[in-house]
């Protein structure tokens, strides 16, 4: 079977945006592919967290990756800090990177617009311990949105120099684009997409929203004054909603489109609501009974943290080994 990696950083509640760019797609792939399923909490120190929200939040990342369907017995879930050799890998790596490559990536550029009082080295270095995260198991698929591809080309870049320089040492990773899985937009400024550390509360459905919650931020997401129905990028916000419903009901735009064309956008808001709210609550029913059965998660969490050890340890040996680093003896 082919080996499949993919993660994400709990530097905020799940978003609706997450879900059906990422999370979604990743329970498809559990049967047909071998895969980790990682909590990147080292990535998300690039941006200041508060440590007991840090804590809290990252073991509700795992439960809802449970919740949403991921069978921690067919996949590998666990959190990057329990494995050290994520972060030693990116040490090594670190040094078969240049600064020009890192220079180039957008969300570097990005994320150091926003958080403009603490653009540390870690931001800047975020592409190679990505690198590292993929080559340590030999991935040979990543599923990721367009926003990571040029992280994942940065990966490849890497593998492709150290393998040249060493001899094959690690797999030449692919990306892998989900056939569905629409970019999901901010609901409060919809030509931004959707992102789960965004300030404002207003502007994502978190997956444990209840349903009034859900209700009142759809009442207020921002549209337009065009009164119509249609998939066009002049109404990102009316498109959006588009998307999110076509995502979950996997119904066509035409014939979404051709449903709703003579409703008003109350009428209309409300029935995207209402099929989110029926989507997310079997994931909450089972995310309210895992969280009952502390026992179970701690040990799911001390299992795999274990497992993925032993396959990374592997790899890292191996390469510390073609760079002469010297062996304990
Ligand atoms: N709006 C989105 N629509 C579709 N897919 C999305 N993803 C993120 N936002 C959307 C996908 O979710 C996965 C998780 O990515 P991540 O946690 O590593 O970080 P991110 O891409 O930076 O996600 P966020 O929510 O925007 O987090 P913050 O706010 O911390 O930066 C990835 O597969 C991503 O493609």
């Amino acid at each position: 079977k082919k080996v499949i990696f993919s993660g994400m950083q709990p530097s905020g509640n799940i978003t609706l945006g997450n879900y059906l760019g990422a999370l979604k797609n990743w329970t498809k792939l559990q049967d047909e592919y071998n895969c980790l399923f990682c909590i990147v909490d080292l990535h998300a120190l690039t941006v200041r967290q508060n440590p007991a929200e840090l804590r809290k939040r990252s073991r509700e990342v795992l439960m809802q990756y449970i919740a949403a369907g991921l069978d921690p017995e067919k996949n590998i879930i666990y959190y990057q800090s329990h494995v050290p050799a994520h972060a030693e890998l990116a040490w090594i790596l670190n040094c078969f990177t240049y600064m020009g490559e890192l220079n180039r990536m957008t969300q570097f550029k990005e994320k150091s617009q926003k958080h403009k009082d603490n653009i540390n080295a870690g931001l800047f270095t975020y592409p190679v311990l990505m690198a590292a995260d993929i080559l340590l198991y030999q991935a040979d698929l990543v599923p990721v949105g367009n926003d990571q591809s040029q992280h994942l080309e940065i990966a490849r870049d890497i593998a492709i120099r150290f393998n040249n320089l060493y001899g094959d040492t690690f797999t030449v990773p692919e990306g892998y684009f989900p056939k569905v899985g629409a970019r999901i937009m901010s609901l409060q400024e919809p030509t931004k997409k959707m992102s789960k550390s965004d300030e404002n509360e207003n502007a994502f459905i978190a997956l444990l929203d209840s349903p009034d919650t859900i209700v009142r931020k759809l009442k207020r997401a921002v549209t337009d004054s065009e009164a119509k129905i249609q998939y066009t990028d002049k109404q990102p916000g009316i498109k959006n909603l588009l998307d999110i419903y076509c995502s979950i009901t996997e119904e066509s735009i035409e014939q979404a489109v051709e449903r709703f064309s003579s409703l008003g956008y109350g009428e209309f808001k409300l029935k995207v609501a209402e099929v989110i709210i029926e989507a997310l609550r079997p994931l909450q029913n089972r995310f309210y009974e895992l969280e009952k059965d502390k026992q179970y998660i701690d040990g799911i969490i001390k299992n795999n943290a274990e497992k993925a050890s032993y396959i990374a340890n592997k790899t890292l040996r191996k390469v510390q080994k073609k760079i002469g680093l010297p062996p304990i003896v």
